[in-house]
This record gives structure tokens, sequence and C-alpha cells, in this order.
């Protein structure tokens, strides 16, 4: 399952699949705010890098303190494919009347801005704050295919594909709607 539009010069792409495959120069990562393996995604990608990701992770808690919501760092892709991972903290949904989609668009925000100020051209997420921090899928859609639409907009060659890699076919079926 793919499917692409085009954004101010950037491919804009939707798959199914396992963001640890990916063959982007860097991979987006829903982490937790002390930036440990945890489960989903984060487990996933951990464990795909290996001991270089981990260890990167755990160095920059130890200097930076707890991942503000919002916020990302990028440390090395270790055994993955690509060469970078961007660590950003959705926020856990708590009904939606707490700044969620603000918080949701701005950790968007900071990976894309994150990456385009290391030069990276391509780019992938996964659907952040959708699994166990409880934000619903279609919801978080709107939020990160405006947030990314609206970016690619504002710095038009900035990448060459930014890539979502959703999961679940019926995640795939959520974006592929409102995209
Ligand atoms: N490739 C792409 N997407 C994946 C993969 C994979 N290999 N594995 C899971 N997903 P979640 P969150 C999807 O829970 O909601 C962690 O424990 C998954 O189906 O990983 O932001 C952290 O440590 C879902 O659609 O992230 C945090 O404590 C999406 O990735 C917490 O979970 C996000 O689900 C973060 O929760």
């Amino acid at each position: 399952m793919r499917h692409e539009v085009e954004v101010a010069g950037t491919k804009l792409v939707l798959v199914q699949g396992d963001i640890t495959q990916q063959d982007v120069e860097a991979i987006v990562n829903a982490a937790n705010p002390d930036l440990t393996p945890g489960g989903g995604v984060s487990g996933a990608i951990h464990r795909a890098g290996g001991p270089a990701v981990t260890e990167a992770a755990a160095q920059i808690r130890r200097e930076r303190g707890p991942l503000p919501t919002g916020d990302a760092v990028i440390t090395p892709g270790g055994k993955l494919p690509a060469r970078w991972v961007i660590h950003t903290v959705g926020p856990v949904w708590r009904g939606g009347t707490h700044g969620e989609p603000e918080l949701l668009a701005r950790a968007y925000r900071s990976c894309l801005k994150l990456a385009r100020t290391r030069g990276i051209r391509s780019l992938a997420f996964p659907s952040i704050s959708t699994g166990v921090y409880g934000y619903p899928v279609a919801e978080a859609a709107r939020v990160a295919l405006q947030t990314v639409r609206a970016y690619l907009v504002a710095h038009p060659g900035a990448f060459g594909e930014v890539r979502f890699v959703l999961f679940s076919p019926r995640d795939f079926q959520t974006y592929a709607a409102v995209v």
C-alpha cells in the first residue's frame, strides 16, 4: 500500500509498513521523555538500531533531562538503514482539550526543523501519539498531514521526500483519506 502526492516540490508519501526498514536519511521515533526504549515503535527502533541508538539517547537524557512534549533530538541510527533517528515526544491524549493538537503539531514541526537544519533530505514519520499515548488516529492524521504540508509549503525544496509509515492497513487507510 502506497500513496504519493507532491507538495511544493516535495514528495509526500504514505506507505504501510515497518519504519525500521525504511531507506531514508532519518526516521522519527515516538519517544518517551526519558528517551528509554519502551514499547511500540520506540522499542522496535531501539532494537533494530542497537546500542548506538540507546546509548546516544541515554547520554542526551543525562545531559538535558527529560525531553519536553513537542521537542525533538537526534541520535545516530546505529544498525538501521537510516543514518539518523530523530526522537520526539508526542502528547498523551487526555480528551483533546488539553492542547493536544498544538502539542502534536509542535512535535512534527520540531522534527522537520531539526532535519532541515541538519541538511537531511528524506525523513520518515510514524503515527506519533496514536498507540500507547491514545490519540485518536483520524484526528492525529489531520494534524500530522496539515502540519507537514504547511511546513513543506513554507520551506519549498528543503526535502526531497517526507514519508509516513503506517503500521496497520487501517491506519494507512485513515491517513490516505485525509492526505
Ligand atoms: N513501524 C511503524 N509504526 C509502528 C511500528 C513500526 N515498527 N511499531 C508500532 N508502530 P506508539 P505513542 C505504530 O505506542 O502513542 C512507547 O512505549 C503503532 O501501531 O509506539 O506516541 C514510548 O516509550 C502506532 O500507530 O507511540 C512512549 O512511552 C504508532 O506507531 C509511548 O510508547 C505509535 O504508537 C509513546 O506512545
